[in-house]
């Protein structure tokens, strides 16, 4: 094959927020917003990309200096497959993207899972399904210099339409829950804060630091392993460790509690649930802004069963849980809150589950 169409998507994280680092639980679904790369291979090992809509053209091979900006995800993703041992073709990647950068969607893990598969396919590269998470997250670690988890390349590469992904990050151990929610007259409804979203500038990297000292002093390989929590609490020195632990150990249990009403098929049940992580992001792991505890208030206020941020945090995405015809009503009581405390006017959209990368085109 020398060339195609491949794409992947942006995901919401139902619940499990700050959990997959600390070998926890997570549970997200991919959006039907995705990044598109149209890619033809040559034989050089040279690669050079363009985007709709980022300026610029980005060219890199041996030899040559690295590209900033955007293109570092294009980039990483060839370094890191390099890194593991794979001989990616050189390709010409055209890129375009309908998901919005900045709102905490996972643009960036689209782009570069897109990548990845169209090179995979391009250059019939071996690597398992399994393994291409990991090979992200080293490129998002390693290249890019982001130190996320693993929760949000997994989602965009292995979500199933009409399923959430229920995620161990520790066993990597994944299960589609069924998420047919347009089957029960219900919605999660998706609203854009537009309050600036970036976790790759400090605060995401201080949090992640704070759980793996914390479970050092706890003497556990990870936040994950804490069984009984007040036990875990005494031991630890300031006050700070113990909210960013109360956090991690309770969400934890938040989506194992939330995987069993959707077994259930109790949908609406689990509305509490998303409300009590968002409190928990709010006062515990101190990451939600003022626009997204509005929104998050103002939906509830509106009828929504349960509702939270969703993604990294300082901004960016509320999810609400509601009855399909609600949407309108609640996006509109978003709106007004917003309008009232002078807020930008926010986005909404309802969020259909939906599948992972794949090829577009035979
Ligand atoms: C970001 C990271 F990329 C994920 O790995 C995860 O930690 C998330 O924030 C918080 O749950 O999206």
């Amino acid at each position: 094959m020398d060339s195609g169409i491949w794409a992947a998507p942006g995901r919401v994280n139902l619940i499990g927020e700050h959990t997959d680092y600390n070998d926890g639980f997570v549970l997200p679904f991919a959006l039907p917003l995705r990044a598109t790369v149209s890619a033809s291979r040559h034989d050089s090992p040279q690669w050079t990309a363009t985007s709709e809509e980022q300026p610029g053209e980005v060219r890199f091979g041996p030899g040559t200096d690295g590209p900033d900006g955007w293109g570092r995800y294009v980039a990483g993703v060839v370094w890191a497959l390099r890194e593991a041992g794979y001989e990616p073709p050189g390709a010409d990647l055209r890129i375009s993207s309908d998901i919005p950068v900045g709102a905490g969607l996972s643009s960036s893990h689209a782009l570069e899972c897109a990548v990845l598969t169209a090179l995979c396919d391009l250059g019939n590269l071996d690597l398992p399904l399994a393994d291409r998470p990991a090979l992200v997250q080293r490129a998002e670690n390693g290249y890019v210099g982001a130190p996320t988890g693993i929760m949000d390349q997994t989602a965009s590469l292995m979500c199933r339409a009409g399923h959430a992904l229920f995620l161990d990050c520790r066993s990597m151990a994944t299960e589609h829950i069924p998420f047919d929610l347009a089957a029960a007259d219900m919605a999660i409804l998706v609203i854009d804060t537009k309050a600036p979203h970036q976790h790759s500038d400090g605060e995401y990297g201080v949090r992640r630091r704070t759980c793996e000292e914390a479970a050092q002093l706890l003497g556990i390989p990870a936040l994950r392993d804490v069984t009984d929590l007040d036990e875990a609490l005494a031991k630890l020195p300031d006050e700070v460790s113990r909210k960013r632990v109360r956090h991690v150990v309770t969400e934890n249990q938040r989506v194992l509690d939330t995987v069993a009403l959707l077994r259930a098929g109790r949908f609406a049940d689990t509305g509490p649930l998303l409300t009590a992580s968002h409190a928990s992001m709010r006062d515990d792991y101190e990451i939600t802004v003022p626009e997204v505890d509005t929104a998050v208030s103002a939906a509830l206020d509106a009828g929504a069963y349960g509702a939270r941020m969703t993604g990294g945090g300082f901004g960016g995405c509320v999810l609400a849980l509601i009855d399909a015809p609600a949407a309108d009503r609640v996006s509109g009581a978003v709106a007004k809150a917003f309008a009232d405390r002078g807020f930008a006017p926010p986005a909404a959209f309802t969020a259909i589950p939906s599948n992972g990368a794949t090829r577009l085109t035979d």
